[in-house]
């Protein structure tokens, strides 16, 4: 019996202190992240698209959904930060997003394309992003606790990375 954590596949998301070879590799994840999203779902069938990833999780085709609503979020989230001092971020019922009309409704290419577009508006937002505003801060609405630059872009790093990890968990289980 498997002790893996499905919801986890890569772990939890860990902050870790700022470098420069940390934040290259960042910089990757968020530039890959499209293109190995794309690769994870290629070939899919409709019915494999609509097979929950874990027993009561999402589909696959809530996953792709989910990443394009996660990451306008985080490209909306970023510029408040840039711009503003120490805004307070909106969070959002993930679930009740994953319930709106377009997830059952539109083609994960719709998405697919969404996050290719904000993950490049991400890369060059990230990559010109100078030493001293790393420690620029967010309030977030839920937690009302406090957070940095570098923290907000290690957490989508990650979370990217975490729903691909769903998607090819997936397929090696199924033989996909
Ligand atoms: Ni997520």
């Amino acid at each position: 019996m498997s002790t893996i954590d499905l919801r986890y596949p890569i772990g939890k998301y860990e902050p870790k202190p700022f470098s420069n070879e940390l934040k290259a590799e960042r910089l990757a994840d968020i530039q890959f992240l499209a293109g190995l999203l794309e690769r994870a779902v290629e070939n899919l069938d409709e019915h494999q698209l609509n097979t929950p990833y874990r027993e009561g999780g999402w589909t696959v085709k809530q996953v792709v959904h989910h990443v394009a609503d996660s990451h306008m979020n985080a490209l909306s989230r970023l510029k408040f930060v840039l711009t503003e001092e120490n805004p307070t971020i909106m969070g959002y019922d993930e679930r009740a997003w994953a319930q709106t009309a377009e997830y059952s409704q539109l083609p994960i290419n719709v998405s697919l394309t969404m996050i290719h577009t904000i993950q490049q508006k991400l890369f060059v937002l990230y990559s010109n992003v100078k030493d001293d505003e790393w420690n620029r801060t967010y309030i977030h609405s839920h937690s009302k606790k406090q957070f940095d630059l570098w923290y907000l872009m290690g957490m989508y790093a990650w979370h990217g990375k975490h729903h691909v990890a769903h998607i090819t968990s997936l397929r090696e289980r199924m033989g996909w």
